[in-house]
């Protein structure tokens, strides 16, 4: 990790072996059991500016699992005040400060955990608070069985409100959920998620570091930050507990941000998916189970399937997904689809062959990958023809040709892009990376530094896709 900017303030304070700071713990309101074991840690980080900050918490529970939760802190500084907050309902009273669980975020499983936060002012100093609490009881920092209080359980809270300005988009659009051909928020309604991919994670590791990251959240503006953790090429297969705990750690980062994260089993040669299918299981498995309480994880089990029929791409899909779904029944997944993801175009198909049968799995999308100095108007009327009947996502595209490299072609992916936008289609651009190629948002050298904001560190592509992505969103709310 480089050093965050100036103005980021990430409290950090011992707390055993995680990185994190652990400020006490959180005791948890069991709703059931007579005799229950709370427990809790609870991460507080800041970003503050002249008089103002926002605030993320992210509780996990190292207890029994629970059903509704209600935090509670004191702002050590008699000046510091929350504005808006998001994620729960939130209340002040004096320094005392309330945050209860929604409908979505109220259910925590055994070391799931949640992320929420709130826009706040400070007059003098801006210190994080010292100890949380759950309805009065300070916790000890492991779990200690004991009898709850009898109290009334907690009210289901009135639904989310967004209040204007400052709020992130998971915090926003909350849980997705495929809609018809269409990707829909917490309000049911569609939107478009706009965002980056990684390059390889073996490569460019350097590159997803805290300054990188909140540039990508509030610089850019982006809606999501695809994670490509090649699977060869000196990927996942060399060392898959490792790439595993960097995959995770990036979710984490992405969470804590407030942006959605894509994790990219980002299969390429062989193209034949079936030939990681044991390590897609085991991969999947672990970080489903690890992010399974997180509303904001989409996955995207093949990143390119080639030289195969989209049978086998599907016989691969109905493996992997219910392993996925045994962990995290409600979460997006997107298929990679056949010819590089291509709907089958660039080996001679059309989608037709996916409407003919489809994967079965319900809240599924398929891939759509271009190359916009490569792939133009053929590709773009069958992506056209494809989204009257197929959810469709771009997880990948680039403003090169499909080298990865070339000069940017600014008209052709206008076009795309504005076809992308009139239809509804998320997409992630290929790459938030300094690689000296074109594809490549970022100057080389720029992740050997600590500014990633502005354009003096943007190639063509990557100011290009700036303007494009930190546009406002217009989410729906209601
Ligand atoms: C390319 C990278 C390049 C790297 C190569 C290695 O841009 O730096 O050396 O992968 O395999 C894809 C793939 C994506 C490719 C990209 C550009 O998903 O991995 O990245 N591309 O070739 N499909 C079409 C194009």
């Amino acid at each position: 990790m480089k050093h965050p900017p100036r103005r980021t303030r990430r409290l950090l304070v011992a707390a055993g072996a995680v990185g994190a700071l652990t400020l006490g713990t959180l005791a948890v309101l069991p709703t059931t059991a007579a005799m229950a074991a709370p427990g809790c840690s609870v991460t507080y980080t800041t970003n503050s500016w002249s008089g103002g900050f926002t605030a993320s918490v992210t509780i996990t529970n190292v207890g029994d699992p629970v059903n509704g939760w209600t935090l509670g802190f004191r702002f050590p500084d008699g000046g510091q005040r929350l504005a808006q907050g998001w994620s729960a309902t939130w209340s002040q009273s004096g320094s005392e400060v309330t945050a209860r669980s929604l409908s979505w975020n109220g259910s925590l499983a055994t070391r799931a955990s949640t992320t929420i936060g709130f826009n706040g002012t400070f007059t003098g100093a801006n210190p994080a608070p010292t100890s949380f609490t759950v309805n009065g009881t300070v916790c000890t920092g492991s779990t200690t069985p004991t009898t709850p209080p009898p109290t009334t359980p907690p009210t289901t809270p009135p639904p989310t409100t967004p209040p204007p300005g400052g709020q992130t988009p998971v915090a926003i659009n909350g849980q997705l959920r495929v809609c018809g051909v269409n990707l829909c928020n917490q309000y049911g309604r569609p939107i478009q998620l706009r965002g980056m991919s990684s390059h390889g994670l073996q490569w460019f590791g350097n590159c997803y570091n805290d300054a990188s990251l909140d540039a990508l959240a509030t610089d850019w503006r982006a809606d999501l930050f695809r994670i490509a953790m090649y699977v060869q090429e000196d990927g996942y297969e060399t060392d898959p507990a490792g790439f595993t705990n960097r995959v995770n750690a990036l979710v984490e980062e992405a969470t804590e941000r407030g942006m959605y994260a894509m994790i990219d089993f980002h299969t390429l040669t062989p193209g034949d998916p079936m030939h990681n299918l044991q390590r897609a299981k085991t991969f999947f498995a672990a970080v489903s189970a690890r992010h399974a309480s997180k509303n904001n994880v989409i996955y995207e089990i093949a990143n390119e399937p080639n030289g195969v029929s989209w049978s086998t791409i599907k016989n691969y899909a109905d493996q992997v997904i219910p392993v996925i779904r045994a962990n995290d029944p409600d979460a997006v997944v997107i298929v990679g689809t056949r010819g590089w993801s291509s709907l089958g175009v660039s080996e001679g198909a059309t989608h037709t062959e996916i409407v003919n049968n489809p994967v079965n799995a319900s809240n599924v999308m398929y891939a759509f990958h271009f190359y916009a100095a490569s792939h133009r108007d053929n590709y773009r009327a069958e992506v056209e023809r494809a989204a009257a009947r197929l959810p469709l996502f771009v997880t990948e595209f680039g403003t090169v040709d499909y080298t990865g490299d070339g000069a940017a072609d600014l008209a052709s992916s206008t076009q795309w892009l504005d076809l992308l936008d009139r239809l509804k289609i998320g997409y992630a651009n290929w790459t938030f990376s300094d690689k000296a190629e074109g594809s490549a948002a970022l100057r080389p050298g720029t992740c050997n530094g600590s500014n990633y904001t502005g354009t003096s560190v943007l190639t063509t592509s990557g100011a290009f896709m700036r303007e494009r992505i930190r546009t406002p969103d217009n989410f729906p709310t209601s």
